[in-house]
């Protein structure tokens, strides 16, 4: 049965050009874009939607990264989605990500690391609507 869960396409793969690279592999890989859009976030909506690490040090830096510069947000459906991007885009670390991964090709370091996705099916749905109304989904 498939599944949705929630990407990023994050500030520092916007810049380098690679919109159009991660969103063929999301293509090749089987992913069905379901809701999609392109929008710079405030600090304050960066900070509410990674509030669950406020009290990790690189907050500040991850809120001031993730409100940079434009996203592309986007809702993806696949059988078992969420384990299947997270295997897609790779460790949170691109020095640790697979071989082929998004993150290992496109990731500068574990702070700017050019994909989100979601890790687990309660919080694809949370992250999922904190981004589209049901009207802008399909
Ligand atoms: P993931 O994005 O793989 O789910 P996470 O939920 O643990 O990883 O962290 C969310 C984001 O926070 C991550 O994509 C980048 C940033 N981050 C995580 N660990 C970090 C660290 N040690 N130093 C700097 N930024 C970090
Ligand atoms: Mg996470």
């Amino acid at each position: 049965m498939s599944t949705l869960t929630f990407t990023m396409i994050k500030p520092d793969a916007v810049r380098a050009g690679n919109i159009g690279n991660i969103l063929a592999m999301i293509n090749q890989a089987g992913f069905r874009i379901a809701a999609m859009k392109y929008l710079k976030l405030s600090e304050q909506q960066a900070g509410q939607f990674y509030a669950v690490h406020a009290h990790r040090p690189f907050y500040p830096e991850l809120v001031a990264f993730m409100s940079s510069g434009p996203i592309v947000a986007a809702v993806l459906e696949k059988e078992d989605a969420v384990a299947s991007f997270r295997t897609l885009i790779g460790a949170t670390n691109p020095a640790d990500a697979a071989e082929g991964t998004i993150r290992k090709l496109y990731a500068a370091n574990v702070g700017e690391n050019a994909v989100h996705g979601s890790d687990s099916d309660e919080n694809a749905q949370i992250e999922a609507n904190f981004f589209f109304s049901s009207l802008e989904r399909f």
